[in-house]
C-alpha cells in the first residue's frame, strides 16, 4: 500500500502490527485453491474477528457472499458484550435500544432497517425487506411489524450492564450529547466470494446515548454502505453524521470506478470530511474492497482496527492510514 500522502500518516507497524488470530485452517486441507484465491471477507474492529470466522465457513464452501455477511454480522448482533451492536447495545440517552442496519447484494438489491427496537438481529429484518417487499427501507414501528409478521422474536435487547452502564451516564454527564471517538463500534462486514461476487452488510446500535429518535449513517445506502458488483464495495464506522453528510461509501465506490484504488478511495473520503468539519474529537473510519480483492482503509484518527480474513486465515489489523486535523 501506498501510504505517504500528504496530511496522511502512516503508523509504523512492522510484521507484528498484524496480530494472526486464527491460522488453523491454513494448515489443514480445506486450504483454497489458487483459482479461488481471491475470497475474502473483511469486518471493522476487534469483533470482526468471530463475523469473518463464521463468514468465512460459509464462504470456503462456496457460499455466497450474501449469506456469510449476513451470518458473520448476526454472531456479533447476537453478543450481549458487543456493545454497540444488537442485543446488549447501548441504549439512547432515553434508556432505548434503537437498532440500525441494511445489506446490499451483487445485483445491486437492498434492504434496510433504522430505529428498530426490541429485535435481536436487524441485519436479517433487512435481508427480508430487500427479499420480499419491494421497498428499501423501513423504520420505527413499521420496521417492528414487519419483522414480526416475518417470524422474529421480540426481545428485550437492554442488558444489565447496559443500564448500569446508562445510568452512569446520565449520572456523570447530565444528559449532554456525547459524539466523540470513544462511543461507537458498528460492524461493516464486505465479501468477495469464489463466483467473484461482492456483498456487504452493516449493522449497530449506533451511537451510544444518542438522542431517542436518531438513525445515524448505519442503515443508509450509500453512506454507512454501498456495493456495486461491477467494481468493488465500502462499509463506514464512526459519527454517521460526518458518514451521512459526506455520503462516504457511495463516494469510495465511486471513487474506485473513476480509477481509485480501495485504499485511495477510503483516503481521499476521509479527506473531503476533515477538510469541511471539525473532527477533533469525532472518528470516521472507512473499509473497502474492489473486485480483484485489493482493499484498502483509512480513519481519520488513529485506533481504528478490522479483520480480514482469506485462505482461512484471519487477521486483525491495525488500520495504518489516518490523519489528523489539518
Ligand atoms: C452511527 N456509524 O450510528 C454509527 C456508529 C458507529 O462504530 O459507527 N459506530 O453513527
Amino acid at each position: 500500500m501506498k501510504l505517504k500522502r500528504r496530511n496522511f500518516i502512516k503508523k509504523s507497524l512492522g510484521a507484528a502490527g498484524a496480530l494472526v488470530v486464527n491460522d488453523a485452517l491454513a494448515n489443514n486441507s480445506t486450504i483454497l485453491p489458487d483459482k479461488k484465491q481471491k475470497v475474502m471477507v473483511l469486518s471493522t474492529w476487534r469483533h470482526g474477528v468471530p463475523a469473518n470466522e463464521v463468514a468465512w465457513e460459509i464462504l470456503k464452501t462456496g457460499g455466497t457472499a450474501l449469506d456469510a455477511v449476513e451470518q458473520g454480522v448476526r454472531v456479533i448482533e447476537s453478543d450481549p458484550t458487543a456493545m454497540s451492536v444488537g442485543y446488549g447495545g447501548r441504549p439512547d440517552r432515553d434508556g432505548k435500544v434503537t437498532l440500525d442496519a441494511c445489506i446490499m447484494d451483487h445485483l445491486g438489491n437492498a434492504g434496510s432497517v433504522a430505529y428498530l427496537q426490541h429485535i435481536e438481529n436487524p441485519v436479517s429484518v433487512a435481508r427480508k425487506v430487500m427479499e420480499t417487499t419491494p421497498h428499501v427501507m423501513l423504520v420505527g414501528d413499521g420496521a417492528l411489524q414487519f419483522a414480526l409478521s416475518q417470524g422474529f422474536e421480540k426481545k428485550n435487547l437492554l442488558t444489565k450492564k447496559a443500564i448500569e452502564d446508562w445510568q452512569k451516564w446520565r449520572k456523570d454527564t447530565q444528559y449532554t450529547l456525547p459524539v466523540n471517538i470513544e462511543n461507537h463500534d458498528t460492524i461493516g462486514t464486505l465479501a468477495l466470494d469464489e463466483q467473484g461476487n461482492v456483498s456487504g452488510a452493516c449493522t449497530t446500535s449506533g451511537m451510544a446515548y444518542k438522542m431517542h429518535g436518531r438513525v445515524g449513517d448505519s442503515p443508509v445506502i450509500g453512506a454507512g454502505l454501498f456495493v456495486d458488483n461491477e467494481i468493488g464495495a465500502a462499509t463506514a464506522t464512526g459519527v454517521g453524521e460526518l458518514v451521512l453528510k459526506t455520503l462516504g461509501s457511495f463516494l469510495i465506490v465511486e471513487l474506485m470506478r473513476q480509477g481509485q484504488t480501495p485504499q485511495q478511495a477510503c483516503e481521499t473520503a476521509v479527506k473531503r470530511i476533515t477538510a469541511k468539519y471539525d473532527c477533533t474529537d469525532k472518528q470516521v473510519a472507512y473499509l473497502a474492497i474492489d473486485k480483484k480483492g485489493n482493499y484498502g482503509a483509512a480513519a481519520i484518527h488513529q485506533g481504528f482496527n478490522y479483520a480480514i480474513t482469506q485462505k482461512g486465515q484471519t487477521e486483525l489489523v491495525d488500520c495504518e492510514v489516518y490523519q489528523t486535523k489539518g
